[in-house]
């Protein structure tokens, strides 16, 4: 694969709650997701963050980095360079967009504590991309992550994509 495409990923994550989006169109549609997309050209993906968040959800963040994933479909002819970004505050008020419909989810009060998929029962993980269950734990604890995903089938239709393997 010769060509990487830059993404991004963000999410906010407060007190007993998570900010996901219900994607709409395109890429993952009928998938719960954070907010984000492509990095534009002569734009940091720490810009293209912000402004998808804007775009998408109607709000403004501090977005940090906190992961970093590579994804591979065996669909599509590019590698997917996908930069994760989170914030514990936010301005405005998140707002339906053509393209995402917000909504919080509950989160147990001892994030720190949550080891395992049933300590954090609320997150949607049947309908978001099925790598998200091996980082999610590390992004609402704040813990740096890297991985690699290789999936079969794009999920474009919003059909079932389906790991072929998972590094971490
Ligand atoms: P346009 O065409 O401008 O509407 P744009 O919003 O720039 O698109 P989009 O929505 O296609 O880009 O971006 C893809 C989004 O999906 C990015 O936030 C990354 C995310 N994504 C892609 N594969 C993923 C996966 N396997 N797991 C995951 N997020 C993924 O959690
Ligand atoms: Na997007
Ligand atoms: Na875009």
């Amino acid at each position: 694969i010769a060509e990487t495409r830059q993404y991004t990923n963000a999410f906010i994550i407060q007190e007993g709650k998570i900010l996901l989006g219900y994607k709409k169109r395109g890429f993952g549609l009928g998938k719960y997701n954070g907010f984000g997309g492509k990095v534009d050209p002569g734009e940091t993906p720490a810009e293209a963050a912000v402004r998808e968040l804007q775009e998408e959800a109607g709000i403004s963040a501090p977005l940090e980095h906190t992961g970093t994933l590579v994804f591979l479909l065996d669909t599509v002819p590019w590698t997917f360079h996908i930069d994760v970004y989170s914030a514990r505050e936010f301005t405005g008020e998140p707002i339906e967009t053509d393209e995402m419909r917000p909504e919080w989810f509950a989160l147990p009060s001892d994030i720190a504590g949550a080891a395992f998929v049933s300590d954090l029962p609320q997150i949607p993980y049947e309908t978001m991309w099925a790598d998200d269950v091996y980082w999610m734990r590390h992004l609402l604890q704040g813990i740096p992550f890297v991985g690699r995903c290789d999936f079969e089938k794009d999920g474009l239709e919003g059909e079932g994509s389906k790991i072929v393997r998972w590094w971490f």
